[in-house]
């Protein structure tokens, strides 16, 4: 019989993504082969990468190790860069890591891994008992006694990383940025006392990812991807309501709203009469038109209307518009769609609004992407395609941003959230900077 890891599927799925989009391939499960280091060296030298992982309550925590496992008769230590996580179970996504620089070695029938020649992690098959120094509690915010029990441990090959030098920088590097990032929106609140909740309104051409872009979001702070704005491919817009979608922060099991919502419209095409109707967007900026209220592309809202918000209050006013752009048809949209566009640019400044521009699709776009996420604070001035598009809209390069949405997914990846959290991030510091100059 096929030996399974504890792990259930989504969970191990998770871990995967967590892992660089890793595949995982179980080698040694102690509840099923002996649990003694011999039979856990049998089945786990030579292997390449691995992890190995072991089960405390419900807590789960692994160490990475990109050289073969360490084998019983080697007296040496070896060095082996290795990173350290722990997540609880039903939560990878929250993974915490820590790297040290790391020898291992078999001693006395355990699995041991040093740091500056001290021990900092051990795993003993033999008596089912783990044990780590300090540092690496701290670090990973952990308070196991040294000697205690775990209920399992189980070692996987990691298949895909390939020769990738900087593999442990650029997966703890995305964990630790996207977890601060997390941190920082949670505890989000506007710098002004006028506005309690920050607006933001998705504006761009039919298809261009709006709606994806609302759903990416939500999907972060849920921890699980969530597609509740429809999304999808026509000719005329998918989105025909107008939508204000609140930001539900799922972490901590009762649901709280963080103070920003994204609104979501229909999207702009060349014609007139097809897709959002310009006419509509002063209302909207104004805070004028109430939430599911159906867009009609040929009869603008009027105040006449018996839904029109007559007398809007400031939170109810959008704050920033982010005009969104197909990072890949940018050269292609028509003269008459970029001088709608401008049209809207003016109105939008008209009414005292923020407004940032957002490329998506950037999936083909992998040197925007690719490394990009520890120099993310910094403006990429190079691309010719930002370049263009920040041009013709006449919006600053530093306030252009990249982003690939969640499409087709089934689970989270640490590397997109963090790009998806960080344009967030930018979208309500711009909007700040903007109140600061109101006069
Ligand atoms: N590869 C890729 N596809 C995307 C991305 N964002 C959106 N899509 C796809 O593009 C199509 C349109 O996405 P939507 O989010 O519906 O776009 P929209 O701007 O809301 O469209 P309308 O409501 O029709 O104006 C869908 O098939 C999405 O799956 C992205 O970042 N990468
Ligand atoms: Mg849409």
């Amino acid at each position: 019989m096929a030996v399974v890891t504890r792990l259930t599927w989504s969970e191990e799925k998770s871990l995967e993504k967590m892992l660089g989009n890793v595949s995982l391939r179980l080698l040694y499960k102690s509840s099923v082969h002996d649990s003694d280091i011999y039979s856990m060296n049998e089945k786990c030298t030579h292997q390449g990468p691995t992890v190995t992982i072991i089960y405390v309550g419900s807590s789960v925590l692994g160490v990475f190790m990109l050289r073969d496992h360490p084998e019983v008769n080697d007296n040496l230590k070896r060095a082996n860069p290795s990173f350290y996580f722990l997540f609880q179970k039903h939560n990878v996504t929250a993974m915490k890591t820590a790297v040290l620089e790391t020898e291992t070695k078999i001693n006395s029938g355990r699995l041991v891994c040093y740091s500056s020649g001290q021990e900092v992690f051990s795993v003993h098959p033999g008596e089912s008992s783990f044990s780590m120094d300090d540092s690496l509690r701290n670090a990973l915010g952990i308070h196991f006694r040294s000697g205690s029990k775990y209920l399992e441990c189980e070692v996987f090959h990691v298949e895909g990383i390939g020769d990738d030098i900087n593999y442990i920088s650029k997966i703890t590097g995305a964990t630790k940025h996207r977890k601060s990032l997390l941190v920082e929106l949670r505890n989000y609140k506007p710098c002004v006392d006028f506005v309690s909740e920050i607006r933001i309104l998705l504006l761009g051409p039919i298809g261009s990812g709006k709606s994806s872009f609302i759903n990416s979001v939500k999907s972060v702070f849920q921890g699980r991807l969530t597609r509740q704005a429809t999304v999808g491919s026509d000719v005329t817009s998918i989105t025909e309501q107008y939508r204000i979608y609140p930001i539900k922060d799922g972490t901590y099991g009762e649901y709280l709203y963080l103070p920003f919502k994204l609104c979501d419209s229909m999207g702009l095409h060349e014609k007139e009469g097809v897709g959002l109707c310009v006419d509509d967007i002063p209302y909207i900026l104004k805070g004028c038109v109430p939430d599911r209220y159906q867009l009609n592309p040929s009869r603008p809202i009027t105040p006449n209307h018996p839904n029109f918000i007559a007398s809007p209050s400031l939170k109810d006013r959008i704050h920033c518009v982010a005009y969104v752009l197909d990072i890949n048809s940018i050269n292609d949209l028509s003269s008459k769609m970029v001088a709608k566009l401008q049209q809207i640019q003016k109105e939008v400044l008209s009414c005292d609004t923020a407004c940032i521009l957002l490329l998506t699709k950037a999936t083909n776009c992998g040197e925007f992407l690719q490394d990009k996420y520890p120099n993310m604070d910094k403006p990429m001035t190079s691309q010719s395609k930002l370049m263009d598009a920040s041009r013709m809209l006449n919006i600053p390069i530093y306030n252009t941003f990249v982003v690939e949405n969640y499409t087709s997914e089934w689970e989270l990846d640490p590397v997109k959230d963090t790009r998806i959290l960080f344009v967030l991030r930018q979208m309500l510091r711009i909007t700040e900077d903007f109140f600061e100059d109101l006069p």
